[in-house]
């Protein structure tokens, strides 16, 4: 049968309907680690735009095939094809049942995709193109069923045996089995399939909709840790009652479940009131996660939920619409998350997300528009590019409708859609048609990759009090995009007075004020905006709560940027600017051969700032952040490794002892002495307290290395503890050995602490650290069998330039020795670490070749998967 291993190119111009609908799906299921047992019955009806005779094409890979009939009559071998990616059959009948038997084998099934064992228990994950690998089947968006599900299982290792929808019968078999029936009422393309099988501890609780149903909630986890399930559970119940609340949106089932294992290729899937869970994303308890991931287990309980909606009720037409469930869904959960919580940290949060890691994507190899062209591999396509961009496209359409529109627009799109396999042309069409407005070039945003850049320059004529911004955009050519047109770009603004007022804003043509804060409109190459009726020169605070995923050029004097961080009513445009003030000061450090010093504008800053941290602590522990390597690199042309980790390690240094009094007094203040409260309040304060922990260790400081062994050693909860942690390894004190010694000790049982342990020794800001990885690569807790333990050790250390990007290539090769024996077992998890040595562009000469060759050697490679193949052939392009 086809292994899958295909490497063409899919175009998304060649989208057809396909000949056949299968419009219901009965599965039974016959659980055995090593030879699972499937019998599929998929009803089908003809295509009415379809030929009568056409071939009945079916998907299937990593499974045999057993035999078939067709409206019980045994299929002649001559009637099955194979085909590239499965089989086709012929003389297929309108309203006919193909009756499928096949194979698989969860045991060895290390990719993780179809159906698998964790740690023991059966489960499956089926996006992108999983259930191919369960049953031949037509596995494709476009093809919604209803499905029947019969699991058969060993009642003592799969006590519980769960699928989507309701559970309809169960009941007891001979030889120790038992079986488990499912229905899911509502159509839904093969990807959305889950099935559970295993011995699983219960948490219960309900929900009561808005309008009087009430939802069973079930999270089910391994026995160990199911107390660990609470806040997820808590997380969910916020979610659904947010959903109500924001959207108008109710859950429709009775039953919705959510199932923790420990071994998964990413977060969590949304699987038809069957979500299943990375324990990262479920399991939250004081003692053992921080407030960090609290917060992630919040927001992916809500964005899986809300795909309940965007993503399964309307879900997408073909792997190239993606963007329509995932952008739409990340940026519903990024306002779940701002309402929750600090609107104002969650958009900073966000920026720095993309920044970090969609905007060297837009300007990699593997550009991409939010909705691509092509792929080979679409796992390859779950990217920042899809997710967080395609989140800014619809935020972008919120702010140019307006809420109200926005809202309507919702509306309209479900109204129109639900029950359907759409594109994101049906989205903006709905978005257009609620709210009057012509998105007609805002579309270019879908088709058009890389990150846009604005330069801004201004003038002041005094004699007339107008303030002109003249402004100019252009999108630098992107891989295989060489000419790009102008977007439609919304650009918030407000104007300052030279004493920090919010100015009143009345454009040239207008005979008012309009507010002080107002959205305009770019659309051409370059505009010209006048503000009337200024008496002297604003200071302008553009891009406001960062309205626009774009690179913002303009010229600021540094007494500017201070007054903006002091007094920008925009929260987000105050963190700006203290970025922007670094940012200068790091790139003349890394210009001046990587030596950089505080400035006394930077040091106000960040007095200012720790001055204000009672009002928002949160948003303090921010806005003292320098920016990172990655963004830092993107400011030049050529990416000077050592300029810039000299330049960012001399200038934490500088900070840590000019202000050193500054960081001592804040710990101080902000250290809680009463027991653990899980608050935001208690939450921001922990934040700054270990910012400012952080800060103090930067310079040899005996006094700070005592509060940090004081806070290790007393700890009662995991963010003070591991923050700790992290503040004796970075002040490379003897007693951090000990320390991480302890911690180990005290958490090896815990597998998710135990990542922590690991992703923290991998983070250390020294070339040494690739010998800590190598050394701990043979740790008896390290496997490359879990993906979770994978990233936090291989990942990690491949994200820490100091290690990664060594001069020797040691760090690359490291890098791609573990991609090399991870990809034959879980090409999914090798793809993803590869991408770091596809970015070499930016690098110099020898670096540059450095990765090259890693990249031609896992080339080299006959075996290499698809999803390598992609990423290491268009690095290479
Ligand atoms: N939809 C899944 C991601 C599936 C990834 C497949 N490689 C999780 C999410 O975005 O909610
Ligand atoms: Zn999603």
């Amino acid at each position: 049968m086809a292994d899958g291993s295909t490497r063409s190119i899919i175009r998304r111009e060649d989208y057809r309907e396909p000949d056949w609908w299968t419009r219901q799906i009965e599965l039974d299921v016959d659980l055995k680690p090593l030879e699972t047992t499937v019998v599929s019955r998929l009803t089908l009806e003809r295509n009415v735009k379809s030929p009568a005779g056409a071939d009945l094409l079916l998907d299937g890979e990593a499974m045999t095939f057993v035999s078939a009939s067709l409206d019980g009559v045994p299929l002649d071998p001559q009637q099955v094809e194979r085909t590239a990616t499965g089989i086709a059959v012929k003389g297929m009948r309108d309203g006919g049942v193909l009756e499928i038997t096949q194979r698989c084998d969860p045991r060895n099934n290390t990719a993780l995709s179809g159906l698998y064992l964790s740690n023991g228990i059966f489960c499956t994950q089926c996006e992108a193109e999983g259930f191919r690998r369960i049953a031949f089947s037509q596995d494709r968006p476009d093809v919604m069923s209803t499905y029947r599900v019969r699991i058969t299982g060993d009642r003592k290792s799969c006590p519980v045996m769960l699928s989507n929808g309701n559970p309809v019968e169960q009941g007891d078999l001979p030889d120790g089995r038992h079986y488990a029936v499912w229905e899911d009422p509502f159509p839904k393309p093969s990807y959305l399939f889950a099935l559970v099988a295993g011995d699983l501890g219960l948490l219960q609780d309900s929900f009561t909709t808005r309008s009087g149903r009430v939802v069973d909630l079930r999270i089910y986890s391994e026995h160990a840790v199911i107390d660990q399930c609470r806040h997820a559970m808590e997380s969910l119940k916020k979610s659904m009652k947010w959903d109500e609340e924001a959207y108008g949106l109710e859950y429709d089932l009775d039953l919705f479940m959510i199932v923790a294992v420990s071994h998964f290729n990413m977060g969590a899937m949304e699987n038809k009131g069957l979500n299943i869970f990375n324990t990262s994303a479920t399991l939250a308890r004081a003692d053992t996660a921080t407030d960090a991931d609290f917060m992630q287990v919040e927001r992916i309980v809500a964005h899986e939920y809300f795909h309940n909606w965007t993503g399964n009720r309307v879900t997408c037409r073909d792997w190239f619409q993606l963007t329509l469930k995932e952008g739409l869904t990340v940026f519903r959960d990024q306002q779940f998350t701002a309402d929750m919580h600090s609107a104002a940290v969650k958009r900073i949060g966000d920026v720095q997300l993309l920044r970090e890691g969609q905007f060297p994507e837009d300007a990699g190899p593997m550009s991409h528009p939010i909705r691509p062209d092509s792929y080979v591999e679409i796992n390859n396509f779950y990217t920042r590019t899809v997710y967080e961009k395609g989140a800014e496209v619809i935020r972008m359409i919120h702010t140019l409708i307006g809420p109200k529109a926005y809202r309507a627009g919702i509306d309209l799109y479900f109204e129109r859609h639900d029950g359907q396999a759409v594109t994101c042309e049906d989205f903006v069409r709905a978005m257009e048609d609620a709210s009057g407005r012509d998105l007609g070039q805002f579309r270019r945003w879908y088709s058009q990759a890389g990150t846009p850049e604005l330069s801004v320059e201004r003038s002041f004529d005094p004699r007339s009090g107008s303030y002109a911004l003249e402004i100019t955009q252009g999108t630098p050519p992107t891989a295989g995009q060489p000419d790009k047109l102008p977007l439609h770009v919304p650009l918030r603004l407000g104007l300052l007075s030279r004493d920090g007022r919010p100015l009143p804003l009345m454009l040239e043509g207008e005979n008012e004020p309009q507010g002080t804060e107002r959205v305009l409109e770019l659309t051409g190459e370059r505009q010209r905006f006048v503000f009337k009726g200024l008496n002297s020169e604003p200071v302008p605070s553009l891009l406001r709560n960062f309205s626009a995923p774009v690179r913002l050029k303009l010229d600021y004097a540094d007494d500017e940027l201070a007054l903006l961080l002091g007094q920008d009513e925009d929260a987000f445009n105050r963190w700006e600017a203290g970025q922007q003030l670094a940012m200068r000061l790091i790139l003349r450090g890394v210009d001046a051969g990587g030596h950089a010093e505080a400035s006394d504008a930077l040091l106000a800053a960040f007095r200012k700032v720790l001055a204000d941290a009672p009002a928002d602590p949160a948003f303090a522990a921010r806005a003292v952040q320098l920016p990172s390597f990655t963004y830092v690199g993107q400011q030049r042309p050529v990416i000077d490794v050592e300029g810039i980790t000299g330049a960012l390690r001399s200038l934490q240094r500088g900070l840590s002892t000019a202000l050193r009094e500054d960081w001592a007094a804040t710990y101080e203040h902000f250290h809680d002495i009463g027991p653990f409260a899980a608050d935001n309040g208690a939450a921001g304060r922990r934040a700054i307290k270990n910012q400012a922990l952080f800060w103090s260790v930067q310079a040899p400081d005996a006094a700070a290395i005592a509060r940090a062994q004081r806070q290790f050693e007393r700890a009662d909860n995991m963010t003070d503890s591991f923050a700790a942690l992290r503040a004796l390894v970075e002040s490379r004190d003897p007693s951090a050995a000990s320390a991480l010694g302890t911690f180990y000790a005290r958490w090896q049982n815990e597998p998710l602490v135990v990542n922590k342990w690991f992703a923290l020794q991998a983070s250390a800001d020294d070339e040494g650290v690739l010998a800590t990885v190598e050394r701990l690569l043979h740790h008896p807790a390290f496997t490359l069998g879990n993906p979770n333990r994978v990233y936090s050790l291989v990942g990690v250390f491949a994200n820490n330039p100091a290690g990664f990007h060594r001069a020797d290539g040691a760090g690359y090769r490291f890098v791609m020795d573990r991609i090399l024996e991870v990809d034959p077992k879980n090409p999914q998890v090798a793809s993803r670490l590869m991408r770091p040595l596809g970015r070499f562009k930016p690098y110099d000469e020898r670096r540059r070749a450095l990765m090259r060759a890693e990249l031609e050697r896992a080339l080299a490679r006959p075996d290499l998967s698809r999803d390598c193949y992609e990423v290491a052939s268009k690095s290479l392009e």
